[in-house]
């Protein structure tokens, strides 16, 4: 597709962008090694649209949607997988998988309160290979159990029962690829819980999901395994009035439970960022889960794009060092174009913007700050974003054997003839 770099016009660009950033203090080497090391949770509901294989006849439901028809969409664990695969080699690094619990591998219906390992051991086995963590999520939506807009807040015993026990047997199966994988997982507790109108009682619900979050993590798991995290929200559709988990509910819960917080780039309000919370919750809480997507208007989940949301959240974390802290998944989903496209264009762009993150000279940043020269800053930030970072980016993405530039889209066009095409 149009012009393309050849590998001596991309070396020769990062030669010059070394140089250049040497002369800031800035080891271009040293910044591609750190960035190697951060692995990704890619989010498996993209490559089907949040539907899974339980029941493929059954809508979405729970306040989110997908929209659009893009042909050839995976329908089977295997065709996931292949899709994944297909996305994965067109990302630079190696990177874990965000997995929901109704993309379990089952010959007869399994009730979520009964799911086991088991169900996952194909999962596992793959994952084994393709040396990917994985991260876990209970899926509190798209059941009739959950058709009333209520979950785990849900005002019958029985029914909260239900989803109560759902996420435990999560959090089992967090634990259990945690084990298998030799790599923690992290199991997000995520419901659509809340009103369309406005409520008069906003208490009750909120008294009721804190006890069933109490009893879904009053077994202790060994933290090697797997860590639990909670995730707000600030409104759905059909839950715009009132949701139960908001922001205020989800930081005091993980403050005094000391479990994850997952931040969610979409669930604020339209001009609210999380890249400003990050420093904030990480003085209360142990670690940060985010979930990296874009909002647009009442949509929450749009395909990342390298927007200045997007390196600020990046800033953040670099500038705080706070990388050990943070687990960077993505969450957005778009049927209206290539979904191996929309992980790999996401994907490649939270890279991105953590490149350029890890490309700024931090120390001498800081000094000017310390030193009160807020004009020199200014100067050196907007500076900044004329350097050559895209030099370093294509010249990592080179060496990390995957294609430079728009060349993935080639390949994308390719399976979508050799693969897509043939799922009908
Ligand atoms: C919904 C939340 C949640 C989901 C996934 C599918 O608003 O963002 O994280 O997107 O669990
Ligand atoms: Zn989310």
């Amino acid at each position: 597709m149009g012009y393309q770099p050849t590998d001596a016009d991309i070396q020769n660009a990062y030669a010059l962008a070394k140089e250049r950033y040497a002369q800031l203090h800035v080891d271009t080497e040293a910044v591609l090694a750190e960035l190697k090391k951060v692995a990704i949770s890619l989010h498996c509901w993209q490559g089907d649209d949040v539907v899974g294989f339980e029941d493929p006849d059954r809508g979405l439901s729970g306040g989110i949607m997908t929209t659009g028809n893009y042909p050839g969409k995976a329908r089977t664990a295997v065709e996931l997988r292949q899709d994944l695969d297909k996305a994965y080699s067109l990302i630079p690094g190696t990177h874990r998988l965000n997995l929901h619990a109704i993309y379990l591998e089952t010959d007869k219906p399994v009730p979520r309160n009964e799911i086991l390992p088991e169900h996952f051991a194909g999962w596992a086995a793959w994952a084994k290979e393709q040396k990917h963590g994985v991260d876990f999520n209970p899926t509190c939506f798209s059941h009739p159990l959950a058709d009333d807009g209520f979950t785990l807040a849900h005002a019958d015993d029985g029914i909260r029962q239900f989803w109560i026990e759902h996420c435990i047997a999560s959090r089992e199966i967090g634990a259990y690829f945690g084990r298998e994988l030799g790599t923690t997982a992290v199991t997000n507790i995520w419901i659509p819980d809340g009103y369309k109108d406005t409520p008069v009682d906003r208490t009750s619900p909120r008294q009721r999901l804190k006890e069933s979050l109490d009893a879904v993590l009053a077994k202790p798991i060994d933290p090697a395994h797997n860590l639990d995290a909670v995730e707000s929200k600030l409104f759905g559709i059909g839950s715009e009035s009132y949701v139960v988990g908001s922001h205020e509910f989800y930081l005091g819960y993980a403050t005094q439970k000391q479990t994850l917080l997952c931040l969610d780039a979409g669930h604020f309000h339209p001009t609210e960022t999380i890249a400003d919370k990050i420093s904030s919750a990480l003085l209360y809480v142990p670690e940060l889960l985010l979930h990296v997507s874009r909002g647009v208007r009442w949509d929450s989940d749009h395909v990342v794009t390298l927007s200045d949301d997007l390196q600020a959240i990046m800033q953040e974390i670099v500038r705080g060092n706070y990388l050990e802290r943070v687990h960077i998944g993505l969450d957005f989903f778009d049927a209206s174009i290539n979904r191996i496209a929309a992980w790999t264009i996401g994907t490649r762009n939270a890279l991105r913007a953590l490149l350029m993150a890890l490309l700024e000279p931090i120390a001498q940043m800081r000094e000017l700050e310390v030193a009160g020269d807020y004009t020199s800053r200014l100067v050196l930030l907007e500076e900044l974003k004329g350097m050559p970072f895209g030099a370093v980016w294509d010249y990592y993405c080179l060496t990390q054997g995957v294609p430079v530039g728009m060349a993935y889209l080639d390949e994308i066009h390719t399976y979508e003839k050799q693969v897509l095409a043939q799922r009908r």
